[in-house]
């Protein structure tokens, strides 16, 4: 049977190769994508998870708007990676298919009430506003969670939204302190692993050559933004954040990392939104995530490649 998963998302173009990577892969289920304000506002973020089914042909998939603002901040964005629309590169066309009546928050909820136990995976891949929302509102969702594998946090990388933290969690630190202490079964792709897993031209090329709109999408895609990213990090290409979490629920043997205790600086100025990592044991506070720090990166292209084929 299928793994059940929903995907909370902000696309953003990693985003948008995540969701393209979990619907060409028959062993997810994607019972509905959830969009929430990060990288883009909402209507933007909305807008393009609905782009992004359609290029997969897969305009059947319920997508719900979430939350327009973090818990208790104002919203921060990066436009500066992610261009104005969120998913500059390719011109794609506007979104037929609707965008679903319910909040994000209330399908999270519904869903995780009506289906067993256990059965759902959350896959955040932006901040987690639309989460801690959905665990504020009803806890009795929280022990029905099978896991939460998210992309967000940063340890021996540091950070890439300010020097120590990581875009996904400093947007929204107080909604990432609460889920990381809700005792869900959590593991995290931090930037330890997303900034291994770099575009290259070769992968990239690989991407284009496989002749199909989806492939000239994802290569245009990753060619628009790897030009901040080999400008900030001096690096071969851009990292594929996102669907590093959609690689791990198919092929956790691509990754290594350890259960660790992670918890979430609020307060300090200096280092708001940091992954507080106990990569060395040296405190006694439970061991709350799954923290991978390696990735196989060429096992990881060939399955994103060999995946994106079949669309
Ligand atoms: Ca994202």
């Amino acid at each position: 049977m299928a793994r059940r998963i929903i995907i909370d998302t902000d696309p953003g173009q990693d985003d948008a190769v995540a969701i393209l990577l979990a619907l060409a892969s028959p062993e997810l289920e994607v019972l509905g994508i959830t969009a929430v304000a990060g990288n883009v506002p909402l209507a933007l973020t909305a807008r393009n998870a609905r782009i992004i089914c359609e290029l997969a042909g897969r305009p059947e998939i319920k997508v719900f708007a979430g939350c327009e603002a973090p818990l208790a901040r104002p919203l921060v964005t990066a436009e500066h990676v992610h261009g104005k629309t969120g998913l500059d590169g390719p011109a794609l066309p506007d979104p037929t298919m609707p965008l679903q009546d319910a909040h994000a928050v209330e399908f999270l909820i519904d869903t995780l009430r009506r289906e067993p136990e256990g059965s759902v995976t959350l896959c955040p891949l932006g901040p987690l506003t639309n989460i801690a929302t959905a665990f504020r509102r009803a806890p009795d969702i929280i022990t029905r969670v099978r896991e939460i594998v998210l992309m967000g946090g940063a340890c021996f990388e540091g950070g890439n939204i300010t020097p120590a933290a990581e875009f996904n969690i400093y947007v929204d630190p107080e909604a990432a302190a609460e889920v990381f202490a809700a005792g869900v079964p959590l593991v995290m792709l931090p930037l330890d692993v997303t900034h291994k897993a770099l575009v290259t031209a070769e992968r990239n090329a690989a991407f284009r050559g496989l002749g199909t709109p989806v492939g000239e999408a994802v290569a245009q895609m990753t060619e628009f933004f790897e030009r901040y990213d080999r400008e900030k990090y001096g690096s071969d290409g851009a990292p594929l954040h996102d669907p590093c979490v959609i690689a791990y629920l198919l092929q956790p043997g691509l990754f290594a990392g350890r259960q660790i205790n992670v918890e979430i600086e609020t307060a300090s100025p200096l280092t708001l939104g940091m992954t507080v990592a106990d990569w060395w044991g040296v405190t006694d506070r439970p061991r709350n995530a799954l923290f991978l720090r390696d990735i196989d990166a060429p096992g990881f292209f060939t399955l994103l490649t060999d995946r994106l084929a079949t669309l």
